[in-house]
């Protein structure tokens, strides 16, 4: 039987968890909950059940969450809400498109979301609440720390380290064994051959 999961946010991004979380077939959306969207609005068959204020009462019934508000220049309102979510008890899985191809040697952390088309090679290493977006590759020996985004069509090569709370813009692309320092903020198509 499918666990019931909450999703925290109901914009753009939440339509892409929502496709990769039905893809993937673990998990029944029971509704999403969002601090501006109208209760009662729907994405595609998914009602908005409030806002933040329902999650500690929603918790009796559901036992996970996710987070779908994206994560561009910022990684502080995911972390917020996660850091909300996990003191009502909420468990975050991480949710992999089936799409995908995902080295058996790697390891994801808990409320990453692994997007359709998405490489991650061998002895790669992904923190939480990371969001690997369509079509990124992450070569072998890979780290990605904690709340990071790399974003569309990255090719993040091997070795490379990437701090936390970073966002890598779509496109870019980083050149072996570099190291790029916590919170670092790559605009889209960047090309990176040195540590920043
Ligand atoms: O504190 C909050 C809160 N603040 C904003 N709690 C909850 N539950 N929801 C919050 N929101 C909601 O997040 C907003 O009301 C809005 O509905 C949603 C953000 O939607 P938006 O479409 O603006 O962005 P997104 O974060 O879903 O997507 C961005 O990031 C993705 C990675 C976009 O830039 C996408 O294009 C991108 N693919």
């Amino acid at each position: 039987m499918k666990k019931k999961i909450i999703l925290i946010g109901a914009g753009g991004h939440a339509k892409s968890c929502i496709d990769i979380i039905n893809a993937e077939g673990k998990y029944e959306i029971i509704g999403l909950v969002d601090n501006k969207k109208k209760k009662g609005s729907k994405i595609f068959n998914y009602k908005v059940l409030g806002n933040d204020k329902i999650l500690k009462n929603i918790r009796s019934e559901v036992q996970f969450a996710f987070l779908a508000v994206g994560q561009i220049k910022t990684h502080e309102l995911r972390k917020k809400l996660y850091l909300k979510a996990t003191s009502f008890g909420f468990r975050f899985p991480k949710i992999i498109s089936p799409s995908s191809i995902i080295s058996p040697f790697s390891k994801i952390g808990k409320g990453c979301l692994i997007a359709h088309g998405v490489k991650i090679n061998s002895d790669t290493k992904i923190g939480i609440n990371c969001i690997i977006n369509t079509n990124a590759i992450i070569e072998h020996d890979v780290v990605v720390g904690d709340f990071c985004h790399v974003s569309t069509s990255s090719t993040v090569n091997g070795n490379v380290e990437i701090g936390n709370n970073s966002f890598i813009g779509s496109g870019s692309i980083l050149k072996n064994s570099i190291k790029i320092k916590n919170n670092t903020i790559l605009q889209m198509g960047s090309i990176v051959k040195k540590n920043i």
